[in-house]
């Protein structure tokens, strides 16, 4: 349609070729738009499943996004409908020349400026709900950010653990935000807003589930070269289940117990399938490598002389679902992975590779597998 229709285009005409690169670029939108429709989306703000997480969506989706909506088809459709039914046709006169319209142009700073007004207003009221504390039962969390992981106390129920917090369904939990280095952002995205965690203050929000789920968290404020795996799990289950993890947590798990044949299969996988006694000793041998090396100067397992708290408790590591703040889910090749080469897997962070021997890996891994 370009040009005289009787030569012969060139194989790729400059015209054939901004067509392609218009159908490539729309394609790539239409994937991009696709891509959103995904239901395996673990940190979207638009399926809220608690009180704080709707209150955002509210906010979000009924007064800015159909708002916005309206906004755009009334602004576009004026357009549309000034081009065309005012465009200039062939042998038309000069159009009458104005020089502003006073009317109109302050009715067009105005109604934004009111539609902006009522948004301020919605979203002081829906910061001033969240920042409401829970009222009545609730649970404290201290949840204390350190680079590249998360801790989580519970400080009336005496239990420390990482990276997975537990939490009872349909119970208020206050969380108390702060940071042992440097500011991280804490970010359940299905249950609430995102805070930063400060170190030398406490940030408080208040969360709840409304479904039993497993949800995924991700700290949201740059804080250094492993930022990106500093992820968590939220738990949320039913006030029977949560009962009896807070009793687990709070047990010290005895090395040998559970290690019976077939009991616990993780601890003995990738070993010799001659269960019992070898594993035992195993384990054994795991606790002794543990107590005798580095380990000790960076994590606590209760019960044992290991109490510092420079990494990840570990008292009770090998029931929890992933390892290294949900970089890996905990399987035993996971765990070895782990062990034998920390830096390989979140390079950077802050547990050196310890060089360990495949043997003290193996032990190590049939000891920690076993704290469940
Ligand atoms: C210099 C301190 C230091 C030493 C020594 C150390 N670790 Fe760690 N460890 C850490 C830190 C910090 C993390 C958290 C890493 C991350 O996720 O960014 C960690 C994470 C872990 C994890 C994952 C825990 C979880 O829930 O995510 C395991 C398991 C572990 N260490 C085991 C060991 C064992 C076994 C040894 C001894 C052989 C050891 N560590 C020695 C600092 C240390
Ligand atoms: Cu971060």
């Amino acid at each position: 349609m370009l040009g005289n229709p009787r030569r012969r285009e060139p194989r790729c005409s400059a015209a054939s070729r901004v067509r392609i690169a218009l159908w490539a670029t729309l394609l790539l939108a239409f994937a991009a738009l696709l891509g959103g429709c995904t239901t395996n989306n673990p940190l979207s703000t638009l399926n809220p499943k608690g009180p704080a997480a709707h209150h955002i969506y509210d906010l979000l989706v009924t007064w800015l996004f159909w708002p916005a909506v309206v906004v755009f088809f009334a602004v576009e459709g004026l357009l549309l409908y000034a081009i065309f039914r005012f465009r200039g046709r062939p042998g038309d006169p000069l159009p009458a020349q104005l020089h502003g319209n006073t009317r109109l142009e302050v009715t067009w700073t105005l109604v934004p400026a009111l539609i902006l007004t009522v948004i301020l207003a919605v979203t002081f009221r829906t910061q001033a709900v969240l920042a409401t504390p829970p009222t009545g039962e609730f649970i404290t969390v201290r949840v204390i950010g350190h680079q590249w992981w998360w801790e989580f106390q519970y400080p009336d129920l005496g239990v420390t653990t990482a990276n997975e917090m537990h939490i009872p369904v349909g119970v208020p939990i206050q969380v108390e935000l702060s940071s042992a280095d440097v500011i991280h952002s804490y970010w359940v995205p299905y249950l609430a807003g995102k805070m930063d965690a400060i170190p030398g203050r406490i940030n408080k929000m208040s969360l709840q589930a409304d479904e039993a789920g497993v949800y995924s968290g991700q700290c949201s404020e740059f804080c250094g070269v492993q930022h990106a795996m500093m992820r968590m799990l939220l738990v949320a289950q039913p006030q029977g289940e949560f009962d009896a993890w807070v009793r687990n947590e709070r047990s010290i798990p005895s090395f040998t117990a559970g290690v019976t044949p077939g009991a616990t299969p993780g601890a003995t996988a990738g070993v010799t399938p001659a269960a019992g006694a070898a594993s035992e000793s195993l384990v054994t041998r795991g606790a002794q490598v543990f107590a005798n090396g580095a380990c000790v100067t960076c994590h606590a397992i209760r019960g044992t002389a290991a109490q510092a708290r420079v990494g990840p408790e570990l008292t009770h590591v090998g029931s929890r679902r992933s390892i290294a703040a949900n970089t890996l889910t905990n399987t035993p090749e996971n765990m070895r992975r782990w062990l034998r080469n920390p830096q390989a897997v979140k390079p950077g962070n802050l547990m050196p590779n310890l060089n360990l021997s495949d043997q003290d890996v193996d032990a190590l891994v049939a000891y920690l597998q076993s704290l469940k």
